[in-house]
């Protein structure tokens, strides 16, 4: 049965998207909308007008009156009310990167951890203070109906929260870029806690309605999946192949406006929505059974339905591989039939684009390309080779051996029938260089195939993605360095300029300008307001660490930001903080490696000394952590550990022998809300992964942006926050990663690091004896021997050297005035960490584009 239009049930040409007939319509006009013409940078308008136009959305957008309306219904009106204003910008934006027909970047991402819109859209429009009078002459409050909006958590966490940072960065900068994605229906799960154990329930991030997003069914775009290939000769007698699908789903656009901070440019992020297909159903329909067609639909929407929680254990699920494949197809299809001229030589497709993978997730793009290449626009072999060698770079986030992907070429034949032939060969052009640089050295050609043989038949990712690259970066310095010594050797003597270093970055609107309101304000008083979008001018404050008048403003903008903070927690969670403490922050995403663990035996071995007499009370600074954790649901070690931290809260928040002097505070679901108010009260920031493990970390620049010193490991981007703000400003403790490595080579044991340290034992016997379990002595068996037996990443080892390091925290701490001084200098000294300047690394080594300036 041939391909039938979604629209009109008319065979569908294979070179003929559904667009065809929107940019039939020609440029879109601007609309002349009362706000569209409003200037870059002055106040846009006045009170009184935003007031008109607010109401005006809640009467015609809502239907309600003032009077009768919800704070949903506000929300969803002051909402609009600023989407009108971006409205002319993000159109005429594109009209001028399509006119111009500049290089862009497309950022392929399977996650964007954007956090909430409408302060960030606030912020770059300069409609706060407005929005705020106005809203107030209406007798309502900004604040409220900010709280009204839940955030899209269409990420799991760090590298789904950089493709956001990277996004808001070069928006900022005036570079064209598309971002795109998956609209997942589900985001990351939110996180309850029954008895101290996570219980994940659904994310309905969509349920009060989602005014952020501007769907675009009538530029949907097919997707095809299974089915078989077969060849057969053309018209000039060339032998091609073809691909006949089995069954195919269409990819519903979803447009999100990305402004830039105060400069009238807004990119796109496009993500995807599955849908099932007429021709799908109709089949179906027509052969009279309703129930199966209606099953049919299901499956086709399950594509986009949620978002794997997963964050560093693969599982080869074939949805998984749907989802990726769905959102590439799209795209490519997208920025190939959409954004380029009808008559665009697809030859010079790298002069107009450049593909960044995030992670080896979308690297089913490189088959794609060269299918797309070959089977629809004729071209050969060598000629699509030579087009897709140079439209991607390829970042890897991780060096955890279970994280990088290896698809099962069973499934993936399954699947992607088409794109299994075109990595083979891909794979057999690539050992063809590999013997021609290396003749005779087959055990190599056989270490370096794309195509793995064990434990079964499948495709490794990161080296595919590898080898189609332009560049192949890390995301800190160590890690890359890492990255090409012990996951890539073999390519990167092979091709040492392929590879390269871009150290993450965050960005400073969010993270600093918008979650840090008073520290923001202190420092426009004191360097200006530039900072915002040129981040290493916080040099400058430099010379004020040692300003008296200044260090109090900065300490009273930490205590404002922990008032926050306590008012925030209350409400949300019925957690009080205490007054006065330190507040001591460790919060991402639950995994052994970066070992909340170790920060728990320190707890319980604070606490310990307490109750054996070895401390008194008041020789315990005091001292409040702060958890924020969401842990796979899957992975039985981490929940266990979440489930322990809680109880050991439970236990010594209510110990009046503490009084009061310790806290454990484990708020559930940590998401970029709660974060944007907890990192700016951060005093103690926790990095303390086992050196060699974290790729880069970017929750440890955003608490050093905010004033945190850090308390880490010799790890990730750590080591360069370290060299940036100077040894003194920084508690490193723990083993460099040549001294893991050379543990590991030895055999580490760290039941000798329980024997051989009474006050660790004394830790771990306390869990042990039951003391945190109602005397259950094996609740816990699980965490304590896998650490006493096990211990991958080596907690035990580096304890005694946390325990020291954090010794010296305390020191610093009874001094407030030279805590205060390193914080400043960690504010200061961390400018390099704005997401503005890895995108520079990113356009000068890798993506070669110009901002449109
Ligand atoms: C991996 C997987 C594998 C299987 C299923 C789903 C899934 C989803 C995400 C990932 C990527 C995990 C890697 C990751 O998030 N890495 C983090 O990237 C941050 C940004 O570069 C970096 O700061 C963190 O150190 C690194 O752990």
């Amino acid at each position: 049965m041939p391909e039938l239009d979604q629209k009109n049930g008319q065979p569908l040409n294979a070179d003929e998207s559904p667009n065809a007939d929107r940019r039939a319509l020609g440029p879109t006009q601007p609309p002349t909308h009362p706000l569209a013409t409003a200037p870059v940078g002055a106040p846009p308008f006045s009170v009184d007008g935003f007031v008109k136009e607010f109401i005006h959305e809640l009467n015609t957008n809502q239907g309600v009156a003032l009077s009768r309306s919800s704070v949903n219904d506000q929300y969803l009106a002051l909402a609009s009310t600023v989407k009108n204003y971006l409205m002319a910008r993000w159109l005429e934006t594109g009209r001028k990167t399509r006119d111009a027909k500049v290089k862009a970047v497309g950022y392929l991402s399977a996650e964007y951890l954007l956090g909430r819109q409408l302060g960030n859209a606030l912020l770059a429009t300069d409609l706060n203070d407005i929005a705020k009078k106005g809203l107030e002459l209406c007798g309502l409050d900004l604040v409220t109906l900010r709280n009204q909006e839940v955030e899209p958590g269409l990420g799991n966490g760090g590298l789904g929260r950089l493709a956001a940072c990277f996004i808001d960065s070069l928006a900022t900068m005036d570079v064209p870029c598309i971002g795109y994605g998956i609209r997942y229906e589900y985001g990351i799960f939110r996180q309850t806690f029954v008895d101290g154990r996570q219980v994940e329930q659904p994310d309905t991030w969509l349920a009060l309605g989602s005014p952020w997003e501007f769907p675009h069914p009538e530029a949907s775009v097919q997707v095809n999946f299974g089915g078989r290939t077969e060849t057969y000769t053309d018209a000039d007698g060339t032998e091609r192949t073809r691909w006949v699908p089995e069954w195919n789903v269409l990819g519903v656009p979803y447009n999100y406006m990305v402004p830039g901070y105060l400069n009238g440019r807004v990119n796109t992020l496009r993500l995807w929505s599955a849908q099932a297909t007429k021709a799908f159903d109709l089949a179906i329909f027509n052969a009279g059974d309703y129930a199966q067609a209606v099953r049919a639909q299901t499956f086709a929407e399950n594509i986009s339905k949620v978002l794997y929680p997963e964050d560093s254990t693969p599982q080869g699920k074939e949805l998984r591989l749907q989802q990726q494949y769905f959102f590439v197809a799209c795209s490519l299809r997208d920025f190939i039939e959409n954004e380029l001229e009808d008559d665009f030589d697809l030859h010079d497709l790298d002069q107009r684009i450049i593909f960044q993978l995030n992670d080896t997730h979308p690297v089913i793009a490189v088959p794609e390309l060269m299918r797309i290449l070959m089977d629809e626009k004729g071209f050969s072999w060598d000629e699509a080779w030579e087009v897709t060698s140079k439209c991607f770079a390829y970042t890897c986030h991780t060096l955890l051996p279970e994280a990088l992907e290896v698809w099962s070429t069973d499934l993936l034949g399954r699947l992607l029938p088409r794109h299994l032939e075109i990595i083979y060969a891909i794979n057999e052009q690539f050992l063809a260089e590999v013997r021609e640089a290396y003749p005779g050295d087959e055990l190599r050609a056989r270490r370096m195939s794309i195509i793995a043989e064990f434990p079964e038949r499948g495709v490794r990712m990161a080296y595919l993605s590898t080898y189609a690259a332009t560049k192949v970066n890390g995301v800190a310095a160590l890690h890359s360095q890492l990255l090409r010594d012990k996951v890539l050797p073999d390519f990167s003597e092979l091709w040492p300029d392929k590879f390269t270093n871009v150290t993450n970055g965050v960005t400073p609107r969010r993270f600093v300008k918008m979650a840090n309101p008073k520290l923001s304000e202190l420092i426009n008083d004191t360097i200006g307001a530039g900072w915002v979008t040129d981040l290493e001018r916080l040099k400058e404050l430099e010379p004020f660490a040692e300003d008296p008048e200044f260090r109090e403003r900065f300490a009273e903008a930490k205590a404002w930001n922990k008032r926050r903070l306590t008012q925030v927690l209350r409400n949300r969670d019925g957690i009080d903080l205490p007054d006065g403490h330190l507040l001591d922050v460790m919060v991402k995403r639950l995994h052994e490696y970066k070992r909340q663990s170790l920060k728990l035996l320190h707890i319980v071995s604070l606490y310990e000394q307490v109750l054996s007499g070895k401390l008194t009370v008041d020789q315990v600074t005091p001292r409040t952590v702060v958890f924020g954790a969401k842990a796979a649901p899957g992975y039985k070690m981490a929940k266990d550990t979440i489930h322990l931290i809680n109880k050991v809260a439970e236990v010594v928040n209510a110990d009046p022998k503490l009084e009061g002097r310790l806290k454990v505070a484990f708020p559930a679901n940590y998401n970029v809300t709660l974060a944007e108010k907890l990192i700016p009260a951060a005093d103690l920031s926790e990095q303390i992964s086992l050196a060699g493990m974290e790729a880069s970390g970017t929750g440890n620049m955003k608490c050093a942006l905010n004033g945190a010193l850090t308390i880490g490991t010799d790890d990730g981007a750590n080591v360069e926050i370290r060299e940036l703000v100077g040894d003194k400003h920084f508690f490193l403790f723990g083993m460099s990663e040549p001294e893991v490595a050379d543990l590991g080579a030895k055999g580490y044991s760290p039941g000798a690091y329980y024997e051989g340290n009474a006050q660790l034992k004394a830790a771990i016997d306390l869990i042990l004896s039951g003391h945190f379990s109602g005397g259950d002595q094996h609740l816990f068996d699980s965490v304590v021997y896998n650490l006493l037996h096990s211990d991958r990443f080596m907690a035990l080892a580096d304890f005694q050297s946390y325990v020291d390091a954090q010794a010296r925290v305390e020191e610093r701490y009874a001094d407030r005035d030279a805590w205060t001084r390193s914080a400043i200098l960690n504010v200061a000294r961390t400018g390099f960490f704005s997401s503005d300047r890895s995108m520079r690394d990113y356009i000068q080594r890798i993506w070669h584009t110009q901002p449109m300036l």
